[in-house]
């Protein structure tokens, strides 16, 4: 009975995707072992925290005690597409980027649940993203999909472009069955990919990853990626795009466009000041690159791109100007060196 009642309430919360995996999985200890695997080969780049978080992602009872049960949701953000909202010599911006901040938008509908489940005498603790739970995994097994080539968590319905979330629960419930794989031979995704970030073991190395550069990372950029990024100022949805299972893209109402000032082309992107920044991502995940990020961006995808010679010239001496008022740190040496680069590929 509760099972079914929770899976309604997600229903209700506005999550497209719900399942149940139970507590007490013996999948946990390969998954873990994956992740630490993944640490260790360095995949995870600059972002520490990741390393830090090994030891509870493979202990959720130090999370919440005496846990029983995970619910997993999944909110559809792939409304639009970022291909076709493309000026000529404009940017490209990955769909998630484009819409609210989806740890706001699972994070409050999943305070939401846990107070309704706190009502009916249940004790959980959401997560989203930023807890040290292996939110991929739990979904996987809580039938939401399966784990592709590209890394993502795929579902047959609802392909990939949706956001996962959950709540450790201290009540067990009937499971679902795991996801099972769908991605057969195809490759299409690894070859896609411009940076070759995927590896043949479904890993994904962020040193290489135009999503993790133009986004996480807050300095400089290895030439070998700026060469390869294209048009892209905001993360990447190149292995996303390209999968059969995205194909057509499942809308999902919660993340419309907010904003189409990031249709427009590169050349008018490089004459924003932080402030046009600041006021074209209020509330939009985009904000996260910061003002440097977006100046570093953009200035990649000038070098790259395929607007006039004299154009380009004026644009990338604008982002100078933008560079020279940066505070000093990462984000100033990141925009530099990129802007130095662009000169020199110009
Ligand atoms: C760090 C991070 C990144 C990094 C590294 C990505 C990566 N693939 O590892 C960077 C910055 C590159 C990144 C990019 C993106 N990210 Co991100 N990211 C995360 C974060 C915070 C942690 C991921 C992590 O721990 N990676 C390490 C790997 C080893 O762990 P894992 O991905 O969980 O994979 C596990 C499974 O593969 C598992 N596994 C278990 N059993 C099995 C069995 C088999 C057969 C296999 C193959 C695997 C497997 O093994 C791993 C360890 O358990 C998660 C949120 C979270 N807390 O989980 C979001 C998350 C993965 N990102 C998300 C998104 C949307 C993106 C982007 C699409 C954004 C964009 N458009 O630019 C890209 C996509 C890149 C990609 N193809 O994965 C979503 C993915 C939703 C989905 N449907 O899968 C998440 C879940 C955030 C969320 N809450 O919705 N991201």
């Amino acid at each position: 009975m509760l099972t079914s009642e929770i899976k309604e309430k997600a229903r209700q919360l506005g999550f497209e995707l719900v399942g149940i995996a139970a507590a007490d999985d013996p999948a946990l200890i390969d998954a873990v072992a994956r992740y630490s695997d993944w640490v260790a080969r360095g995949y995870g780049a600059t972002m520490d925290y990741l390393r830090r978080h090994t030891e509870l992602k493979a202990q959720p009872e130090k999370l919440l005690p005496g846990w029983k049960s995970v619910v997993c949701v999944g909110l559809l953000y792939g409304a639009g597409s970022s291909e076709s909202q493309k000026a000529e010599n404009g940017a490209e911006v990955s769909l998630y980027t484009r819409g609210a901040d989806y740890h706001e938008v699972v994070g409050t509908r999943l305070v939401e649940f846990a107070e309704w489940l706190q009502a009916r005498g249940v004790t959980s603790r959401p997560f989203v993203d930023s807890e040290p739970v292996l939110d991929r995994f739990w979904a996987s097994r809580a039938g939401l999909g399966w784990i592709g080539r590209n890394a993502m968590l795929i579902n047959r319905k609802a392909g990939s472009y949706f956001f996962i979330g959950g709540l450790l629960l201290n009540v067990a419930l009937d499971a679902d069955e795991p996801g099972i794989d769908h991605c057969g031979r195809c490759r299409k995704c690894i070859e896609a990919c411009p940076t070759v970030a995927i590896t043949e073991d479904r890993f994904i190395e962020s040193g290489k990853c135009i999503a993790y550069h133009t986004i996480e990372n807050r300095g400089v950029v290895p030439e070998s990626v700026m060469a390869a990024t294209g048009s892209w100022i905001a993360g990447c949805d190149i292995c996303q795009r390209v999968c059969p299972w995205n194909d057509p893209v499942t809308p999902g109402p919660a993340f419309e466009t907010k904003n189409p000032a990031f249709n427009a082309e590169l050349t008018a992107l490089a004459r924003w000041s932080a402030g046009d920044f600041k006021a074209n991502t209020a509330g939009i995940a985009m904000g996260r690159m910061k003002f440097s990020g977006f100046v570093r961006n953009v200035a990649i995808a000038l070098a790259n791109s395929a607007v006039p010679a004299a154009a380009k010239s004026a644009a990338l001496d604008q982002l100078e100007v933008s560079v020279s008022a940066l505070p000093v740190g990462a984000g100033r040496e990141g925009a530099l060196a990129a802007l130095e680069w662009a000169k020199r590929k110009k």
